[in-house]
């Protein structure tokens, strides 16, 4: 029967369902109908569900509707962590046992949410068989995104994806239903396992590079040694180097969250993954150090935090996004209201949490001003503009300014790592 799937794939007559409307679902969903497929959206966000319709693609809260007689199934939904950092499948669940009311025989779902290695057939595939379907009457596999928010050059439409089944009738209809939608290498993997850990090894190998130079950042704090320079240099060896940046933290809802599913998911083998620990720790701790480097520089410009007005430029996880989950910019917030500080936020991607509307009034009358997002806009703030607001203390919590020209003028300048 798989058979008939792939021809039906192969000839666009399949109908898609995207399950999950966020920033990986709705793209996708808008491929699949701009490549031709019948495809509908479902979220049970109505908001979610009224952008997709006005975006002319059409979605819907209606199970029911949606997924009766869908052949192809993406799920493309949240998979958080809780505060004790254990992984939050509750939305992957949900959407199963919905898809399990209206499964009908030869069709296949597809995991696109980032999930532990493991959880496509301990968690998932469990609740379709609650379908009352036979095993072999439908089939699953994991395509894990790599939707890079705010990335206009790699999307869903060109992104390289791996694909990975339960079986290999799953993992052949899934690559073949790729293989029609995006226009990039589709990689067959050997199983679902193996497409669940590319993604978790892709972000984890990120987290624990931004960890090490967040760690060289400290000591280099030491030395006194600009680990910006540093860098660059060790960026001329055309091979064997790959430079990842500190800062005052890592957030976003990847690189953040994903090292947990692998570190909870060997821990339930016995394995305890201390290096992949430690990085987090490591990232953790940037948000505490930034606040410890604001104290440093106000030391110097003998000025104290408590009664002082900062201001907090940036309150985004990443440059030129409007996404702040799990971003720095909160718990040093937090830190530095604690030591009295008079915060004036501004973020020009996300004005409705900032206290004003231009960086003009965020650099007015401040004793200090702490970089957290690497917004471009935060790019024009020269010694002259510094000179003009009379701002003695600059912390670049990304590593943006030109730290030589504004201590060249007499301003406080502290980095991270420089
Ligand atoms: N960060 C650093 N130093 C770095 C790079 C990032 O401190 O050298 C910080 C950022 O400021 C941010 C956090 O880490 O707070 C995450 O940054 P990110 O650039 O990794 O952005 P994300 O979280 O959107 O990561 C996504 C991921 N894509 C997917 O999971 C599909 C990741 O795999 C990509 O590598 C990343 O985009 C990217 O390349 O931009």
């Amino acid at each position: 029967m798989s058979e008939n799937l792939i021809k039906k794939i192969k000839v666009k007559k399949v109908k898609i369902c995207v399950i999950g409307l966020g920033y990986v679902g709705f793209p996708l969903l808008k491929l699949c109908q701009d490549k031709g497929f019948s495809a509908i959206g479902l979220d049970v966000d109505q908001k979610a569900v009224d952008n997709a319709v006005k975006e002319g693609v059409s979605a819907t809260l209606d199970a029911e509707y949606a997924l009766t007689d869908s052949d192809c199934i993406f799920i493309c939904v949240p998979t958080p962590i809780e505060k004790n950092n254990r992984p939050n499948l509750q939305y992957v669940e949900d959407a199963a046992k919905t898809i399990a009311k209206f499964l009908k025989k030869d069709s296949l779902i597809v995991l696109e949410s980032t999930v532990a290695p493991g959880t496509t057939e301990e968690i998932l595939v469990p609740f379709l068989k609650g379908s009352g379907l036979k095993d072999e009457e439908f089939y699953v596999a994991h395509c894990p995104e790599r939707i890079d928010p705010g990335n206009k050059k790699w999307t869903v439409k060109n992104l390289p994806r791996v694909v990975g089944g339960i079986n290999k009738k799953s993992t052949k209809i899934a690559v073949e239903l790729y293989k029609k939608i995006i226009d990039a290498e589709i990689q067959e993997l050997s199983s679902v396992k193996a497409a669940e850990s590319v993604k978790i090894v892709e972000n984890t190998f990120r987290d624990v590079n931004i960890a090490f130079f967040n760690e060289i950042a400290k000591s280099f704090d030491k030395f006194g040694i600009d680990i910006s320079e540093v860098i660059k240099g060790a960026m001329t060896k055309p091979f064997g180097f790959l430079a990842h940046y500190p800062g005052c933290g890592v957030g976003g809802h990847c690189i953040a969250v994903d090292p947990y599913y692998l570190i909870n998911k060997a821990e339930e083998s016995g394995f305890n993954h201390q290096f992949l620990k430690l990085a987090r720790e490591i990232n953790n701790s940037m948000p505490e150090y930034t606040v410890g480097k604001v104290k440093k520089a106000m030391d110097k410009a003998n000025k104290t935090i408590n009664g002082s007005n900062i201001a907090i430029l940036g309150l985004a996880y990443k440059p030129d996004v409007s996404d702040m989950r799990e971003s720095p910019a909160f718990p040093i917030i937090e830190e530095l209201e604690k030591w009295g500080a008079k915060l004036t936020i501004y973020d020009p991607y996300i004005l409705e949490k900032s206290s004003v509307d231009s960086l003009e009034k965020a650099l007015e009358n401040k004793d200090c001003i702490v970089i957290v997002t690497a917004h471009k806009e935060f790019l024009k703030i020269t010694p002259e503009k510094l000179r003009k607001h009379k701002i003695k203390v600059v912390v670049d919590g990304r590593n943006i300014l030109d730290r030589t020209e504004i201590q060249k003028s007499g301003i406080i300048y502290e980095g991270i790592g420089r």
